[in-house]
């Protein structure tokens, strides 16, 4: 079954079983959720920023580097092919995660900066010249925005930019009237880190496509917080990061088409991707190891496909449901504090909770609520124009994910209301 916002729930991703969810027993799987801090048991609500690990992924990097490291696709001795085994295994993971075709198709990189940096640098110099245009949108993260920009700057190529309505969902109108001859890619969050925003992608594609123009997914904020189909989205790139989906930091994948990524030059030069290197020419190695220069995160790949495995034996499904309820009750519960400013209301959202406070600086607000364990981000998000555009220079923002529950959102509404009190005292 898919919906119109790109949320495809197939038999990978409902390996679980059908009993209830259970928050309190996903709770139980994160060890560090059951720590203090400040004396204070922890309340983790910065998910956007990263998410924390299960003891599945913990023991499965600690079980990789106790009896299992070897550098890959190299040796020829033992452990050197228990190592390439389990990252390729990784690779196969990613695969059925995201329902690509082949796992010729999935690139581990460092992260979806990477992933972007890479189609910006390889596809986007082979394809964008003097005049051309790429489309983003004004809820970007940097890391969607700034490599676009390098190479528009290189080739003097144009950004053009969708507009976003008060609600903080895309103006789809305004998409469709940017997209022209001259457009040679479309580059656009799946998810808006700041709003929470779940963006139409089917139809930003299906519209791009129809011009025959491919497009890039930012899955950055949405592979933890729901089924993912590339092939039922048909999108051209989808980028993501481990360490926002439970698992690893420095590992992160990037999806291309084979087509698309076959026609593309190398990324970065090295070991691994080559098939023979003389001091006149290289020849490059073929699809995915054309784009993984040097020796590449292997604990990393391994632990996010560790990760995989334990959000699909919860149900990203199951997950999406229980963070939308607790979002619901979220809203709610913050609407209902005197001189707060929720940022972003698009009827499509996850659960990222974005705020301003009457006088005060999001900043402080996020320091006292540190002072009772809560943890929040406060600042713009990396997505600078986006605060421009709703005219604040930060927001605090909370950010759910498959283990938060309502006693967080108490614990948090509770630290804010301590916050205004403390904050608007007179000194
Ligand atoms: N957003 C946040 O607190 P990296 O750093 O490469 O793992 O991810 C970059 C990135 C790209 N796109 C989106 C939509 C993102 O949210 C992020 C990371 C974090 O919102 C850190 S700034």
């Amino acid at each position: 079954m898919e919906t119109d916002w790109g949320i495809a729930t197939k038999e990978n991703n409902m390996v679980h079983s059908a009993a209830a969810y259970d928050v309190e027993r996903n709770r139980a799987d994160f060890p560090v959720l059951s720590r203090k801090v400040r004396g204070k048991p922890l309340v983790y609500l910065d998910n956007a920023a990263t998410t924390q690990k299960p003891k599945a992924v913990i023991d499965r990097l600690t079980e990789y580097y106790t009896s299992e490291n070897a550098n890959i696709h190299r040796g020829v001795h033992y452990l050197s092919e228990v190592a390439t085994a389990a990252y390729e295994e990784a690779r196969a993971k990613v695969q059925r995660f995201l329902h690509a075709v082949k796992p010729q198709e999935i690139v581990f990189v460092r992260g979806t900066t990477e992933a972007i940096n890479l189609v910006a640098n390889s596809y986007g110099r082979l394809n964008v010249e003097e005049g051309d245009e790429v489309i983003l949108s004004v809820m970007e993260h940097h890391s969607n925005i700034v490599p676009w920009q390098i190479l528009c700057q290189e080739k003097g190529a144009q950004l053009r930019v969708v507009p976003v309505a008060d609600d903080g969902e895309l103006i789809l109108e305004a998409y469709e009237k940017l997209l022209g001859p001259r457009t040679k890619l479309v580059a656009i969050t799946h998810v808006s880190n700041a709003l929470g925003t779940i963006n139409p992608v089917r139809e930003i594609i299906g519209l791009a496509h129809g011009k025959g123009i491919p497009v890039l997914l930012d899955g950055a904020q949405a592979v933890a917080h729901m089924p993912v189909d590339v092939l039922a989205l048909d999108c051209d790139f989808y980028s993501f990061s481990g360490h926002k989906l439970f698992g690893p930091t420095g590992i992160g994948v990037l999806y291309g088409k084979a087509a698309l990524l076959d026609a593309m030059l190398p990324y970065q030069g090295g070991g691994d991707m080559i098939r023979s290197v003389s001091f006149e020419k290289a020849a490059y190695n073929d699809l995915p190891f054309k784009f993984e220069a040097g020796t590449p995160n292997i604990a990393g790949a391994i632990g996010l496909g560790a990760a995989i495995d334990y959000v699909q034996r919860i149900g990203l499904d199951r997950a999406a449901a229980h963070e939308h309820e607790l979002l619901h009750y979220a809203t709610t519960k913050l609407c209902a504090v005197q001189g707060l400013q929720l940022v972003g209301s698009a009827r499509q959202k996850t659960g990222i909770l974005s705020f301003v406070l009457d006088g005060l600086h999001p900043h402080d607000v996020g320091t006292v609520l540190d002072m009772d364990g809560v943890a929040i981000r406060a600042g713009h998000h990396c997505t600078m124009p986006l605060m421009e555009r709703f005219g604040v220079p930060a927001t605090a923002r909370a950010s759910l994910a498959l283990y938060n529950n309502r006693e967080d959102v108490d614990a948090l509404v509770r630290a804010i209301h301590k916050a205004i009190e403390v904050l608007r005292r007179p000194t």
